[in-house]
């Protein structure tokens, strides 16, 4: 069986173990990530490495070389809720077949292969969970206090998988000891599918603020209650959120997004009373990020104010845009370059483990196009022969920075 066999192979089981009825939905600490992290423990394996998991719940395989320091690559295996198939895993299972195709080579470097655990944080609303532990960038009394939709919180579900939160700090990588990090992920945006080519190089990736926002006003009787007596929550929720659109087409290239909108007591005979909605914005530009949040927020006080509201707000991520390493980003292009791929710079809308590894370390990321541009959704695809062009890129550069 060829890369490209086996990469679709491996891809078609993996969303078996996560399908619903919409999409794939592996999110951390479930019974569907663990069926993964069984599965790419076997295929880790049987790629040659020796496996394990650490406190986060990540799954790392290691092919001692004869140094200790290390290349690390990989990717995440949590998904989105009703996701594609291939966002995060997709580079799990390329840098699994990078090791595996590099099982017989005497290699200077240690290579590590790595499935992340919840870089999307759709979960708990937070983010990078894994990578963060491995940069010490955690607090355990955090955890205690993130919970998802059924109040249970971070620490919980991390002891439900058996693991021990305390023991976080055993994961946290010695930078010293690390040579780079590399990522191939599907692109999740249309560029390279419009620009035809099949690979792409990350010039840099997006900063990443996220909130949760809760607004309460009275709940009232619908019926009863007159238009100029009401403390609507949700209208006044709803001026925030066609603001929000407003401002964040004032800054070239920001993306704000309200994913997630739940009302209280959600009855179509009471005013509502209360509103709680995620805010996610991005920018490649970091001053633009904090304009936009503070056009926003300045907004929303102003908002609460006129209409007698008022609000909370947690901040659940924040990450400052980040560039790619030059050399790694050359390296590449000559790999593609022998290689007779195709292929352009871009930067990443989306944000990756990549992100906050970068501001520590020689990071790279390599993508692969995306059918339609589409993420996020059933409809994801990329084509395995790309992902194995990927892999072929990235193996070829394995083998310069092992030659450096
Ligand atoms: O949200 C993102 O951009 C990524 O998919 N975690
Ligand atoms: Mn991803
Ligand atoms: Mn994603
Ligand atoms: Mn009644």
């Amino acid at each position: 069986m060829n890369t490209t066999d086996r990469i679709k192979e491996t891809l078609e089981t993996l969303k078996i173990f996560s399908e619903t009825t919409n999409g794939v939905t592996r999110l951390p600490f479930t019974k569907e990530a663990k069926l993964a992290v069984n599965f790419l423990k076997q295929k880790m394996e049987e790629a040659g490495l020796e496996v394990f998991i650490d406190a986060s719940g990540a799954v790392h395989g290691i092919r001692p070389g004869i140094s200790s320091r290390k290349i690390i690559i990989g990717s995440h295996y949590d998904s989105v809720k009703s996701g594609g198939a291939y966002d995060g895993i997709a580079g799990v299972v390329c840098g699994i077949e990078i090791a595996r195709l590099l099982k017989y080579e005497t290699l200077f470097y240690t290579l590590e292969v790595i499935g992340f655990n919840d870089e999307e944080g759709v979960r708990f609303g937070t983010g990078f969970f894994s990578s963060k532990a491995f940069l010490g960038e955690w607090d355990i009394e955090k955890l205690k206090h993130q919970y998802d939709e059924q109040g249970i919180s971070v620490y919980e579900a991390m002891k439900s998988w058996n693991l021990v939160p305390e023991q976080l700090i055993n994961s946290v990588w010695k930078l010293s000891q690390i040579r780079c990090f590399m990522e191939i992920h599907i692109e999740q945006g249309p560029v390279l599918e419009k620009e035809a080519v099949e690979l792409g190089i990350v010039n840099g990736i997006v900063g990443m603020k996220r909130y949760n926002i809760q607004v309460f006003g009275r709940a009232d009787h619908a019926g009863t209650t007159p238009m100029n007596m009401r403390y609507d929550a949700l209208t006044g929720t709803a001026t925030v959120i066609e603001y929000i659109e407003k401002a964040a087409k004032k800054y070239a290239g920001a993306v704000a997004t309200v994913g997630a909108c739940e009302v209280s007591p959600n009855a179509v005979n009471t005013v509502p009373e209360k509103v709680k909605f995620s805010l996610d914005i991005r920018s490649m530009n970091n001053d633009d990020l904090h304009a936009l949040e503070k056009d926003i927020l300045t907004y929303l006080e102003k908002t609460a104010q006129e209409r007698n509201l008022t609000y909370e707000m947690q901040t659940k991520l924040e990450v400052e845009p980040s560039d790619m390493d030059d050399t790694l980003k050359s390296y590449l292009r000559q790999s593609i370059l022998k290689l007779g791929y195709s292929s352009i710079n871009i930067n990443s809308g989306a944000g990756h483990d990549a992100l906050p590894i970068s501001r520590k370390l020689p990071t790279a990321m390599l993508f692969v196009p995306s059918k339609g541009g589409r993420s996020h959704c059933p409809e994801e695809y990329s084509k395995p022969e790309n992902l194995a062009k990927a892999v072929h890129v990235m193996l070829d550069t394995i083998k310069k920075i092992n030659n450096e």
